[in-house]
């Protein structure tokens, strides 16, 4: 079965995704496209077979050869699209976050409680990522005893002049907050926010570079270096101190060059090199889902909203100068198992 796709936002992501659905993975065609730039849509429907555009969201939704729906817009449209998507009973799958406010995660959360099954998954694709999941297998098989620590690091070669000290959490470090969660199997109970002498590349008044400290409930404690101007390259690291040993992503160079005395690898240039495999794998099994009928079996909206939900917290110890404490809502039922 071909699933029949609608993408909602056409920018960077967006038409990478199209990209691998199109060209790499099997099982789906992209039906439709919309975007708030029509000249935008316009261009990229025309380079596809049978792909028409919608003047909005809700009208892609709506039409009957889109059975799934990838949102791929600005984060604080996901909501509206992401709502209707529920109502309309299409799967879909929704770039991170999931909204930009708890109480937007936590209005899509009551949905498709109400709806009866899952019909959302949210691109947290560093759980797809192999370096990262050969992470959690060894924390899982207790290979260096319980863990205290992680050291990350979320380094972007240079953001965009609209790129704001929100962003930089609920944009950018919302990876690692999901990625904790994920990786410790634990929730988040409190957070701080440091700023470090300030990058003089920053434009305008952003907070650049931060440290995110995080504990999770079980008192394992991470560091985030987020860097949104470290000019050499995009750069992800993660480093997890346990009780017998540490566990550390390796470079994800391909090759190592040693010539005249010197030796050398490839640095990726941004997420979409550094996580190729990540998103593809990440996609493959969402259409698979799709086709097969099942809910899916990524991300959900809970993760959505627990990540979200710090990274509130974060925005506010951020403003605030202060420790934040985590407290989520009950988790439902319907996303245990
Ligand atoms: P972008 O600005 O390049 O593209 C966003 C597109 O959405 C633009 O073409 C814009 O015109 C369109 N758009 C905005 N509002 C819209 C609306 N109401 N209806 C239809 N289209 C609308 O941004 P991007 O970098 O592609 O990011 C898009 C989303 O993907 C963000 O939520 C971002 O956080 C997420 N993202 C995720 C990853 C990842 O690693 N998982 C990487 C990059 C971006
Ligand atoms: C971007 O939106 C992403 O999601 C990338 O994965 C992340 O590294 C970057 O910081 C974000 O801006």
């Amino acid at each position: 079965m071909t699933v029949g796709i609608g993408v909602i936002g056409v920018g960077l992501i967006g038409q990478d995704h199209i990209r691998r659905l199109t060209q790499v993975l099997s099982g789906s065609s992209v039906m439709a496209v919309s975007d708030v730039d029509p000249a935008r849509a316009q261009g990229i429907a025309s380079a596809l077979d049978g792909c028409r555009t919608h003047a909005t969201g809700q009208e892609l939704i709506a039409d009957r050869d889109v059975e799934a729906v990838v949102v791929a817009s600005w984060g604080p449209t996901h909501e509206e699209f992401v709502l209707a998507a529920i109502e309309a009973g299409k799967p879909v799958f929704c770039e991170k976050p999931l909204a930009t406010t708890t109480e937007a995660c936590e209005r899509i959360i009551k949905a498709e409680v109400q709806a009866g099954q899952r019909m959302v998954q949210v691109g947290f694709m560093r759980r797809f990522d192999a370096g990262y999941r050969s992470l959690k297998e060894a924390i899982d098989s207790e290979a260096i005893g319980v863990p205290l620590m992680m050291h990350c690091a979320h380094r972007i070669p240079e953001v965009a002049p609209n790129f704001t000290s929100e962003m930089a959490i609920n944009d950018a470090v919302i990876h690692e907050i999901d990625l904790v969660r994920w990786l410790f199997d634990d929730e988040i109970a409190g957070v701080q926010v440091l700023k470090p002498r300030r990058n003089s590349k920053a434009k305008n008044d952003l907070a650049d570079p931060l440290l995110v400290l995080i504990e999770m409930a079980a008192g394992t404690l991470v560091d985030v270096e987020l860097s949104g101007n470290i000019g050499y390259g995009y750069d992800i690291r993660g480093e997890v101190v346990g009780e017998d040993g540490t566990l550390a992503l390796s470079d994800r160079s391909e090759i190592v060059v040693k010539r005249g005395l010197q030796y050398s690898g490839r640095v990726p240039a941004d997420w979409r090199e550094r996580f190729l495999r990540a998103y593809d794998i990440e996609f493959q099994e969402w259409i698979d889902n799709v086709a097969a009928n099942e809910p899916p079996t990524g991300p959900t909206s809970w993760d959505g909203y627990a990540a979200t939900a710090v990274a509130d917290a974060a925005l506010k110890a951020m403003n605030t100068g202060r420790r934040a404490t985590i407290t989520l809502a009950e988790k439902p039922d319907f996303y245990n198992g």
